[in-house]
């Protein structure tokens, strides 16, 4: 998988990105990820890449030209599957969105600021929105760390066995269960008896009944139950 990420911050993708799983997964050639900043595809005098908006009310909005440019560059290079906008009015990521873009070859992030976007990008350019949750961040660009990230851990040979996406929660549609390492007894707190008792079978039937119970006390919405209780 390629995603290609357009944004005046390039420097905010340093950390999420060069840790861990993500970093595993660029260098065993699973992932590219390229960074595009915008500022380079402004042809005014003074690299603007937003303006005041039209109508009069107050902040600005990054302008078409920059954007549209560096798109049209991309795609004169590739096809791309998916040209995603990260706002707050965007689709709701969850685990089927995830799933569903890890399915997928190539992928243009753009990261908004300001006010937002001229709207003429989302009409020509958009092809899916995607917000990350109910609050306002100061721009797309930890958005489009977290849903790439979110992907990127889907790609087949990304995870080891033992990391398994199949085991995360929500992918079976529950919480994951509580888990536990050594000591077995940490000055008397001790670990449940089942865990320790190599009985299989019993194992995988108690951490179901956990994830069942921790879903419904938690997130019964999980469970298509009433989210008041
Ligand atoms: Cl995708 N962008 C911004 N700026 N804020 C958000 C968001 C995205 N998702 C939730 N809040």
């Amino acid at each position: 998988m390629r995603i290609d990420i357009l944004t005046i911050f390039p420097e905010m993708f340093q950390g999420p990105f060069t840790e861990s799983i993500i970093k595993r997964a660029v260098s065993k050639g699973l992932a590219e990820i390229h960074l595009h900043n915008i500022r380079d595809y402004a042809t005014n005098k003074h690299r603007n890449v937003d303006d005041y908006v039209y109508g009069g009310s107050a902040g600005m909005v990054m302008m078409v030209q920059p954007i549209a440019d560096c798109i049209d560059k991309l795609k004169s290079e590739r096809d791309y599957d998916e040209v995603i906008f990260l706002t707050p009015d965007g689709e709701m990521l969850n685990q089927h969105l995830a799933n569903r873009l890890s399915l997928k070859g190539n992928l243009i992030f753009l990261c908004g600021h300001y006010k937002g976007i001229d709207e003429r990008i989302r009409e020509h350019y958009i092809t899916l929105e995607v917000s990350i949750g109910d609050y306002v961040l100061s721009g797309g660009e930890l958005a489009a760390a977290v849903l790439a990230d979110s992907i990127i851990r889907l790609i087949p040979g990304v995870l080891s066995d033992e990391t398994s996406a199949l085991s995360d929660s929500f992918q079976d549609g529950l919480l994951s269960p509580p888990v536990y390492t050594r000591p077995a007894d940490y000055k008397g707190w001790k670990v449940p008896e089942v865990l320790l008792s190599g009985n299989e079978k019993e194992i995988v039937h108690w951490n179901y009944l956990k994830s069942l119970e921790r879903t419904r006390q938690r997130r019964p919405g999980l469970l298509g139950e009433s989210e008041d209780h």
